[in-house]
Order: C-alpha cells, then sequence, then structure tokens
C-alpha cells in the first residue's frame, strides 16, 4: 500500500482543492463556477463525504486526487465492518482503516466509522463464529470486547461511529431480529451505546438506518426508538438516514419534515450513504437534469435544519459503486461520471450546500 502513502505525501495542496500559500481560497458565493463541492461544504459549515475503497485508490490513478478535492470527510465502504477488523474469534486487523485515516488526517478529511454492531442474514458483514453462537453471555461478552477494541483503536481518530447499524427489519418497521436481538434482546441497542461511549467518550454515537424515506411507518419506528434510548439516558447523539435513493427520488418537503422530527430530538442527523439513481423518461440530458434537482432537493433539505450536519455519499464516482454490481451497470448513482467529470448532480449538489440560510 505504499501507493496510497506516496499519494499522499506528493500531492500537493492545490489538487486538492484546498488553500495553498499565496493562493486566495474561492469564495462560492460569489465565485459559484469555479467553487468545489468540498470548499461549498466548508463555507456552509458541513461535511460532504464519501465512502472509500482501497482497491480503487491503488488500481486507478485519478481516484485518490478526485476524492480529495471534492469531500472533506470519508467513511470506509467495508473494512471496519465486524467481518474485517475481527476476521477470526479474538484476531483483530486495523491495516485497512489505519491506511485510510492516515490518508483523511494528510488531507484534512473527517472520519465516519461505519459499523460497530451490524448483523444481517444476507449480507456478509458480520462473521459467522458470531451467528453460531447460542449463548447469552458468550455473544454478550464478545460485542463488548469488539466495541471496546475497536472503538479504542480509533479513539480520537474517527469523529463519528455507527454504533448499531440497520435496527430494523430491511422493508418493515419492526426491530430486526438478529442474532444479537435473539439472544440478548432489544437492549442490545442501549448496551452496544454504552460501550462504545465509554471507549471514546468524545465520539459522535449514531443509530444508522435504510429506506425510511420509502416508508413513512419505518420513519415513525426510528423515531420512536431514538426517542426511547434518549429517555433510558442511552448516550445516543445523532440518527443517520441512509439515502440509498433507489426505488424513489427524494421529496425535498418529506426530507426535510423528517429531519426537523429528529432535530426536535436533540440529535444530530446525517444523510450517511447517499445515491440517487438516474431515473425517469427522457433522453440522457432529461434525466440528468432530474437527477441534478434532485441532488439540490437532498442537499437543500440537509441545509435548511441546523442539527443536518454532514451528507456522505456511498462512493463518489459512477466508476466505482456498489450500484452496479447489486443493480446493473447505467444508473449512475454519484456525483461524478466514470470519468470523474462533474455530472449535472455535481452542481446540484453544491448549489444545495450553498442554500443554507
Ligand atoms: O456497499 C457495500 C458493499 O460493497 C458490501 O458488500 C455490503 C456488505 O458489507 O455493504 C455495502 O454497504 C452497505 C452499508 O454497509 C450499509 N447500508 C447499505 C449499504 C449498501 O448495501
Amino acid at each position: 500500500m505504499r501507493y496510497v502513502r506516496s499519494l499522499i505525501i506528493v500531492l500537493p495542496l492545490s489538487v486538492f482543492g484546498l488553500a495553498c500559500e499565496g493562493d486566495d481560497p474561492v469564495d462560492c458565493r460569489t465565485d459559484g463556477a469555479n467553487c468545489s463541492v468540498r470548499e461549498a461544504a466548508v463555507q456552509a459549515g458541513v461535511q460532504v463525504g464519501a465512502a472509500f475503497r482501497e482497491v480503487s485508490a491503488t488500481d486507478d490513478p485519478k481516484y485518490l486526487p478526485a476524492l480529495i478535492a471534492n469531500f472533506n470527510s470519508v467513511t470506509h465502504e467495508h473494512a471496519m465492518k465486524w467481518a474485517a477488523t475481527q476476521p477470526q474469534y479474538g484476531v483483530f486487523n486495523f491495516d485497512e482503516p489505519d491506511r485510510m485515516i492516515e490518508l483523511a488526517e494528510a488531507n484534512g478529511m473527517a472520519v465516519r466509522g461505519h459499523t460497530l454492531v451490524w448483523e444481517q442474514a444476507t449480507v456478509d458483514a458480520t462473521p459467522e463464529y458470531v451467528t453460531a453462537i447460542t449463548n447469552p453471555e458468550e455473544l454478550r461478552t464478545l460485542m463488548a470486547n469488539h466495541i471496546r477494541t475497536v472503538v479504542g483503536h480509533f479513539r480520537g481518530r474517527v469523529d463519528a461511529w455507527d454504533v448499531v447499524n440497520e435496527p430494523l427489519d430491511t422493508l418493515g418497521s419492526e426491530v430486526y431480529q438478529n442474532i444479537f436481538y435473539q439472544l440478548m434482546g432489544p437492549g442490545y441497542i442501549a448496551e452496544a451505546f454504552e460501550l462504545a461511549h465509554e471507549a471514546d467518550p468524545d465520539a459522535t454515537l449514531f443509530l444508522n438506518e435504510a429506506l425510511v424515506s420509502d416508508d413513512g411507518d419505518k420513519f415513525d419506528a426510528l423515531l420512536a426508538l431514538t426517542a426511547d434510548l434518549l429517555v433510558q439516558g442511552v448516550p445516543i447523539h445523532g440518527v443517520g438516514l441512509q439515502g440509498h435513493f433507489l426505488t424513489e427520488a427524494p421529496n425535498h418537503d418529506e426530507l426535510l419534515a423528517n429531519l426537523q422530527k429528529l432535530a426536535a430530538l436533540g440529535v444530530v442527523v446525517e444523510l450517511t450513504e447517499v445515491d440517487i439513481i438516474v431515473r425517469g423518461p427522457g433522453d440522457d440530458a432529461a434525466r440528468l437534469e432530474r437527477q441534478r434537482q434532485e441532488f439540490f432537493d437532498m442537499a437543500s433539505a440537509c441545509l435548511a435544519v441546523e442539527a443536518c450536519k454532514r451528507i456522505t455519499f456511498w462512493g463518489f464516482t459512477d466508476r466505482h459503486t456498489w450500484i452496479d454490481s447489486f443493480f446493473g451497470p447505467d444508473l449512475a448513482p454519484l456525483p461524478l461520471d466514470e470519468n470523474y467529470e462533474r455530472k449535472p448532480a455535481y452542481f446540484g449538489l453544491r448549489d444545495g450546500l450553498l442554500s443554507g440560510p
């Protein structure tokens, strides 16, 4: 991984869209045409982030310069999940996220940690040695050791953690009966937050949930779960709405209302895994123009809510996106195209970031 390290050293700050000595930073409000989304986010007082893949960074020379020029926050797409950080019982590995964090620190980027507890039958985020456990006390001890070790390792370098990911049914509004729920009961969520808070008292701790904008009942369940945890005194500080807008485009007013309801509980809110696929009738230009408006609507809803502090995309270039392998090609869900050129969506995002009060 010397390639990643050497890029940290050789790329000049100007490549990163940051001001160098003697360089005037772009004022996005007066010089919008030259303003990057990173500069727009800084001027708006929010963060704009992207999910990171080391394999893309090492194989594709355009990847890192584009990431660093346009984003001031980064989340590893897979290497901080349980299966990667504790691949075998009691054996931890932090090499890949450590390299990403070095890169982030060298380039003034914040780091979101994703994720400590997430078990789902359909994904490989949790190893089989966890799902095979039948003794509640064994699982409780293992979860405690996992959270203490992982959060402790990154203490002070990861500003936010998705402590529990997708606590609700994927297509429903009940609490998902994962292995932790089955053996430890619904209290596993509170326990996970307590452990993470002890391990890094300065980290902002999130519950992160998928597909809430498609389903009002699921959003209400997430709101109720968050309120219940807060009433219990659980150290939950934020709620993440993933924002994979796959079945519906973001609706500005609905998203705004949801963000406001969460903010009213006193928590920070973030859009944590956004991708907005191109959709609808018309030629490519019409579809990309529609996508521009949807990126604007999503970002402007966040910017209208004081507690909405970060928008993270699940990738950043259509060249490297999980959507291709899960749903097929040409859905083009991200702000840069396959050649790292800025799409209309990029400008919709940038204008949305500048639309705040
Ligand atoms: O994009 C991720 C994909 O590459 C992984 O195979 C998968 C399982 O680890 O996770 C994907 O990311 C998911 C995220 O961690 C949680 N929310 C849904 C994301 C897309 O499936």
